[in-house]
């Protein structure tokens, strides 16, 4: 009876089904996902589908789900279409594409609902999970981003975040490249990001980069899985 928590899977249904293997997932254990399984990578809707139809695997809105439903929306501008094309939508639109009708419009249903942030309490710990970042309004938990010395916002519990890949943190943009040279050529891939106020567990999966990974945290234990 354990409790994960992964983010940012991109469609990157592979690894998604290794980790699973990996922390050997039973119908007894909770899955918490922070957002953004869609985009980039190829199954983000088969893997959304999966996820809706698993009691025990826990969603929460990203801000790529976010940009699928305001494109979904009738009152949807150009300029929410060019983002979100901007950001990797193509599989994602012929997954959607694929799905008969009645099916895609539950699947939008279900995204509407999700949720924006969770409390869990754990054994004897508190966390609060959300994509972005804490923020008043849903766009700013989804789209929100901290530094790398924000403080916790949430006193007393232990903040989760996804959406901000670990790398955007350790290093500089325009230093990115060498570091990420340097890591490949130890055989090192990136990991989960203890920061002062918050873990961070975007370690870069669906990017194309070398050194990414998809991670899960456990949060009985703090155990840590990669693949
Ligand atoms: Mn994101």
């Amino acid at each position: 009876m354990a409790s994960y928590v992964i983010s940012d899977i991109h469609g990157e249904a592979d690894r998604f089904d290794k980790m699973l293997e990996t922390v050997g997932f039973s119908e007894n254990d909770t899955l918490y996902i922070l957002g953004d399984v869609v985009d980039r990578g190829p199954a983000g809707v088969e893997l959304l589908e999966r996820i809706r139809r698993t009691p025990n695997m826990v969603m929460l809105l990203g801000n790529h789900e976010y940009m699928c439903l305001q494109c979904f929306d009738p009152a949807a501008t150009e300029k929410d279409h060019r983002r979100w094309a901007r950001n990797g939508n193509a599989p994602t639109l012929a997954g959607l594409a694929a799905l008969p009708d009645g099916q895609r419009e539950d699947l939008l249903c279900f995204l509407k609902a999700l949720p924006t942030f969770l409390e869990v309490r754990v054994g004897e710990r508190d966390f609060y999970l959300v994509h972005g970042f804490p923020g008043e309004n849903v766009h700013d938990r989804v789209w929100g981003r901290p530094t790398l010395d924000t403080p916790n916002p949430i006193p007393g519990r232990q903040l989760i975040i996804g959406h901000t890949p670990v790398l955007s943190l350790l290093v500089e943009e325009a230093l990115e490249d060498a570091y990420i040279l340097g890591m490949a050529s130890r055989g090192e891939r990136l990991t989960i990001l203890h920061a002062p106020g918050y873990i961070d567990i975007d370690c870069g999966c669906g990017h194309q980069l070398p050194v990414k990974a998809l991670a899960c945290l456990r949060l009985d234990d703090g155990a840590e899985f990669y693949v």
